[in-house]
């Protein structure tokens, strides 16, 4: 079980229980503390945590039971929060060059290319430099990335890793960041600690990161104890969040190591990148929804035209709602979109049927004529729900489920077109021009 799936149960059974009183209170305490324990959270966090909990969780006893439900988890929140450290401030100024650090297979590359991504959509040129000369595959594993996340690239085999950084930095000075990417090493030696001294001479990094993977768990914070011996480390990457159950373990120790957790990675592709925020971070964990960033999502993937049209005529189409699919499959996988509406814990096995679904769904709607496309009064005819099932290689069931799904969104829009409530809630959130009351159906929050 994860950190996040531990909190939220934990939660819901103190707030599920039909009074809350010392008992509940310490039930969650002792739940709270099994989770934060193996998360790998250091033993004097745990307690210090759950002493709290319990402290201010009982001094509130007398409130009504519906605000109090609230008030635990605001509790719980707070002090993740005051666990995990501050919100880090990335710089988008030109003229960084970033150093970045960590022992064998802790992510250092793969992180390269989040970060160059994440730059470049600031409107920054990105250069990488490989310094990686003691792995032979290491400079084509960075050229390659480099090539898919289209930024500057600069290796040169064979050649020592202190040349390699004056030539990159020339080759390279079109970028406005440069990023450069070391060799790792398997634990902290006297060769690593010369490397990084000699790199930190040459390079003249504004940055260093620390790349630690999360499965390490609290030995992170050790890790930035002794990296920072060296150089002055501006934060801590720790990767693979997605895969570990000490998470909580590598975020709480960087912290406690007077570190900053500066990102975090959740996958291995180029987008898997988030800026380390502790209070959104937590907000997850606890099961709050995140409207903020889910909005932003929709401004990012919506597709302009097609839904410009949708908010024009205020009717939907099979042309729209394909656009719609897309721009849902451009938000990222289906469970992000879902853990942003506050549902966290949906099966696997229920979220990849109904990614199975919509690509069937898309695969229909190719199959329509155009005239059936823009107007779905005749996609209610069985004889064309068949003949589009044919073309398309699938069953006329799904096809007749895709009709029928299409009819209840589009009354779902008519019906979020009259919901004052909803476009009121949402007002001032969207992106210009994303006029809700014509549209619906994306933000059911
Ligand atoms: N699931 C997941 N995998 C990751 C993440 N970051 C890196 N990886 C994987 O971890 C492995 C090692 O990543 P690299 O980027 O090669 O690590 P490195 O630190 O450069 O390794 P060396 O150069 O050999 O020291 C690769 O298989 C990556 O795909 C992450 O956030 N999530
Ligand atoms: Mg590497």
């Amino acid at each position: 079980m994860d950190l996040g799936q531990g909190i939220r149960k934990a939660l819901a059974r103190v707030t599920g229980a039909a009074i809350i009183d010392e008992v509940a209170v310490k039930e969650l305490v002792k739940e709270l503390q099994r989770v934060l324990i193996a998360n790998d959270v250091e033993i004097k966090l745990v307690k210090q945590i759950c002493n709290n909990v319990e402290a201010k969780t009982l001094a509130e006893k007398k409130i009504e039971s519906l605000a109090i439900r609230e008030h635990i988890a605001k509790i719980v929140y707070d002090e993740l929060v005051a666990l995990l450290g501050e919100k880090f401030e990335p710089k988008f100024e030109k003229g960084q060059r970033i150093l970045m650090c960590g022992l064998y297979g802790a992510g250092k590359t793969t992180t390269i290319a989040k970060l160059a991504k994440f730059y470049q959509k600031q409107g920054l040129r990105v250069g990488v430099i490989c310094g990686d000369v003691h792995r032979p595959a290491a400079f084509e594993q960075l050229k390659q990335l480099s090539e898919q996340v289209k930024c500057d690239f600069y290796g040169n085999k064979g050649q020592r890793a202190e040349l390699i950084v004056i030539e990159g930095i020339d080759k390279l000075r079109q970028c406005d960041v440069i990023v450069y990417d070391s060799a790792g090493r398997s634990g902290f030696d006297a060769e690593l600690s010369h490397e990084l001294k000699v790199i930190n001479e040459k390079f003249k990094p504004t940055d260093a990161f620390l790349v630690v993977s999360a499965d390490i768990g609290q030995v992170a914070g050790k890790q930035a104890q002794e990296f920072s011996k060296y150089v002055s480390i501006s934060g801590v990457i720790v990767t693979k969040m997605d895969g570990s159950g000490k998470g909580g373990g590598a975020l709480s120790s960087v912290h406690a190591s007077k570190s900053k957790v500066a990102f975090i990675g959740t996958g291995e592709k180029p987008d898997a990148l988030e800026v380390f925020d502790s209070k959104k971070f937590v907000a997850s964990l606890v099961g709050f929804a995140d409207l903020e960033s889910l909005l932003h999502k929709v401004k990012e993937a919506s597709d302009g035209q097609a839904m410009q049209k949708v908010m024009e005529t205020g009717k939907l189409d099979y042309e729209s709602f394909m656009a719609q699919m897309r721009s849902m499959k451009k938000m990222g996988p289906m469970k992000q979109i879902l853990q942003m509406l506050g549902m966290y814990d949906i099966p696997d096995d229920m979220l990849s049927k109904s990614e199975e679904k919509l690509k069937t769904f898309e695969i229909a709607v190719a199959s329509m004529t155009k005239a059936e496309r823009q107007n779905p009064d005749l996609m209610t005819s069985k004889a064309r729900q068949e003949r589009v099932a044919k073309g398309a290689g699938i069953k006329a069931d799904e096809v007749r489920e895709l009709v029928r799904q299409f009819n209840m969104i589009n009354k779902f829009m008519s019906g979020a077109k009259k919901n004052k409530g909803l476009m009121k809630r949402l007002s001032g959130k969207l992106p210009a021009g994303f006029d809700l009351s014509k549209l619906g159906g994306m933000g059911k929050g």
